[in-house]
């Protein structure tokens, strides 16, 4: 479709049904912002403007958009055998996918559970923590525990664990038997860091209180985003992460790493658990898995949880557990062809290239009126804003607003902006982001 035609068909269409996700739908409806294209960096919009990419979408687009591999292997796969079923039933694509990607992760973390979703991913993850305490005889483990200011999705199992406040106290109880550690955010000591912050190893030692106030007898696992994303980019403090692994270790509790985010190149490694060199017990993925082009996740798991599911008769189901668009096929003709493309331009260590370049550009919009703090790691980049007083929130959507209009695409939560371009970004282009985001800066109020 040219982008004309799909120009008339935007403008006929009639915006009331479709009630669109975590979106102020009476805002868009009254001036809606249109995407119709997309190629390697950028965005087209309905009226025909180029968009620079700030956020890889929505943090999923890291090998950039429409690749070719990737579309012909789509469209190949769908020509050639469009669903297969996911339960007692395989085909190949499967199998190899998910034996490339648990040759990508670290050992042990080498089987692979396939969801539809990160907020799939997240569910799975703590369902099959749940059961694995369960055959291993440590049935008393069935708390759970996050941490403030986490996003893991928004199914109830995530929203549990969760810690972002609006996206929990319009629904209920949720999950029983699930507490929170604090969040690491600690501006007052490490305001302005660039990379990991000094300060606030000492955070993971909320997790002792917790254990202390509950009993470890009852407690599954613990759940964290290694660097949280959905909050406002929080990275964790150095050595904080090993902390938390090694109280985990003491106390007979799995470690959940949400690798949503971080997973498939984001700090310039191929996940997190090789940035930090921590090793989880589990680790959700999703977004790159497929460079966002075809909803799927996967969770990783160690080869002792794994085992610890595979006794009793052997014709019998050993985890209740699965989606219909498991495996899907078309998912796996895409995430396949990412990895090659992955594979063949080296992204999934690219952002260590460009890391400073990023760093030292993020940090130079410092004195731009209003930011309050500014954080990085790897293609990962926030700045944070004063919000304007008995205002929250309206100072960052006036940024998002006016990028827009300007020519790049940024994320905002609260008062924070959230950058994490498709690790294809040129180093041309991100001066190009933070140019044009510091005359953003310094024209809203
Ligand atoms: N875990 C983490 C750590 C995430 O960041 C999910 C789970 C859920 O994934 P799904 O595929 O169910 O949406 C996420 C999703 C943003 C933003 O702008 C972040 C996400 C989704 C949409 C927007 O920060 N993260």
């Amino acid at each position: 479709m040219s982008t004309s035609a799909s120009t008339a068909q935007v403008s006929t269409n009639n915006l009331d049904a479709f009630w669109m996700p975590f979106t102020a739908n009476r805002q868009f409806k009254q001036s809606p912002r249109m995407f119709v294209g997309a190629k390697d960096m950028h965005y087209t919009t309905s009226d025909g403007r180029q968009v620079l990419d700030g956020t890889a979408g929505l943090w999923c687009c890291n090998a950039g958009h429409c690749r070719p591999k990737i579309v012909e292997a789509v469209q190949a796969q769908v020509a050639e055998m469009d669903y297969a079923p996911a339960f007692q039933m395989g085909h190949p694509k499967a199998f190899e996918l998910a034996a490339r990607l648990s040759a990508l992760m670290p050992s042990p973390l080498d089987h692979v559970f396939f969801t539809g979703s990160g907020s799939e991913s997240v569910d799975t993850a703590l369902k099959i923590a749940l059961a694995y305490q369960r055959a291993i005889g440590q049935g008393t483990r069935t708390r759970l525990i996050g941490r403030e200011r986490g996003y893991h999705g928004v199914g109830f199992g995530g929203i549990s664990v969760g810690g972002i406040v609006n996206n929990r106290k319009t629904f209920g109880t949720m999950l029983t038997g699930v507490d929170h550690m604090r969040h690491t955010h600690d501006p007052a000591r490490n305001a302005f860091s660039r990379g990991m912050p000094e300060n606030g190893a000492e955070y993971a030692e909320d997790l002792i209180r917790i254990i202390q106030l509950h009993d470890p007898s009852t407690i599954a696992a613990v759940i964290v985003e290694p660097v949280a994303g959905s909050t406002g980019v929080l990275i964790p403090p150095k050595h904080y992460l090993e902390r938390l692994r090694e109280i985990c270790d003491q106390h007979g509790i799995l470690l959940i790493f949400d690798e949503v985010i971080t997973g498939f190149g984001r700090l310039g490694t191929p996940f997190a658990v090789d940035y930090f060199g921590v090793t989880p017990d589990l680790v959700t993925t999703a977004k790159g898995l497929t460079s966002g082009v075809i909803p799927m996740g996967a969770v990783f798991c160690t080869k002792a949880i794994y085992d610890a599911f595979m006794h009793g008769p052997e014709h019998l189901i050993e985890l209740f557990h699965g989606y219909t668009y498991s495996a899907h096929p078309i998912a796996c003709a895409a995430a396949l062809a990412t990895l090659d493309t992955y594979e063949e331009e080296g992204l999934l260590t690219r952002a260590a290239d460009i890391a400073q370049h990023w760093e030292d550009g993020l940090h130079s919009l410092k004195d731009c009126p209003n930011v309050i703090d500014i954080r990085n790691l790897g293609l990962i980049g926030a700045v944070e804003l004063d919000p304007i007083a008995g205002e929250p929130t309206k100072r960052a959507f006036s940024a998002f607003l006016k990028a827009y209009d300007d020519g790049i695409l940024i994320r905002t939560t609260g008062d924070i902006i959230a950058l994490s371009p498709p690790l294809i970004i040129s180093k041309d282009q991100i001066d190009e982001l933070f140019g044009k985001l510091r005359t953003v800066l310094m024209t809203i109020d």
